[in-house]
């Protein structure tokens, strides 16, 4: 994130519990790619096949446990389902940025168990969804984006609420919990533009807490 638009981007409430904080990842956090070809490395991007087709995100996790989705639906696992070998850890850069950023917003002690990573091309989107598998209702999710932008929506708990609509750049986080828990957002289709570190590509981390009991093998 370029600091000749830090005055016009301020942090900002998007709802109660939910808060905005453009460019709150240094842009030389170069570590932070450094981590995704890691992780990748060891847990490749993949798309998700659910019952409504394949993913246009393609999708990876480090911690404890990862996000997977067939068609018998989503859930938490504590295996990569495609090498059959635990998630990678979650590396130490990563937690903490997440850490900082929940407490940034008010949230004290997050203490993520998984990261999500979402990798999008030109013309992938992510529908209106609530991430509700984590049974962690008072922790928050806390999402970083970094390359290409992306245009996000965000409204309320139910799927007809309002939407509001704001343009996450590299380096922006957003951290949302308590009465936005359970917001309904979604990313429109991305446009093909470019971006130094990433080319054409957006990647967004989302760091979850999640209740150990729903862990599946
Ligand atoms: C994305 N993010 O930004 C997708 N979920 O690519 C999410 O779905 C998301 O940003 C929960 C909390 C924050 C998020
Ligand atoms: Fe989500």
């Amino acid at each position: 994130m370029d600091d000749l638009f830090a005055p016009v981007r301020p942090r900002t409430v998007l709802a109660e519990g939910a808060i905005w904080l453009p460019g709150f990842v240094p842009s030389e956090a170069q570590t932070l790619h450094q981590v995704i070809a890691d992780v990748s490395a060891r847990a490749p991007f993949r798309h998700f096949r659910t019952r409504m087709g394949p993913m246009s995100a393609a999708m990876t996790s480090c911690g404890a446990c990862g996000w997977i989705a067939d068609p018998s639906g989503y859930r938490y696992s504590r295996t990569d389902p495609q090498t059959s070998q635990p998630w990678p850890a979650m590396p130490d850069a990563l937690r903490h940025l997440a850490v900082r950023a929940a407490a940034e917003a008010g949230y004290e002690g997050f203490d993520p168990s998984s990261c999500l990573i979402n990798r999008y091309g030109p013309g992938a989107k992510m529908g209106l969804h609530q991430d509700r598998d984590e049974g962690r209702p008072e922790a928050p999710v806390v999402s970083v984006s970094l390359g290409v932008p992306a245009r996000f929506s965000f409204g309320g708990s139910l799927r007809s609420d309002p939407k509001r609509i704001i343009d996450l750049l590299d380096g922006d986080v957003v951290v949302w919990g308590g009465p936005s828990r359970f917001a309904w957002h979604g990313v429109s289709s991305i446009r093909e533009t470019f971006h130094q570190q990433t080319g054409a590509m957006r990647y967004n981390l989302t760091f979850r807490a999640i209740n150990a009991a729903l862990f599946r093998p």
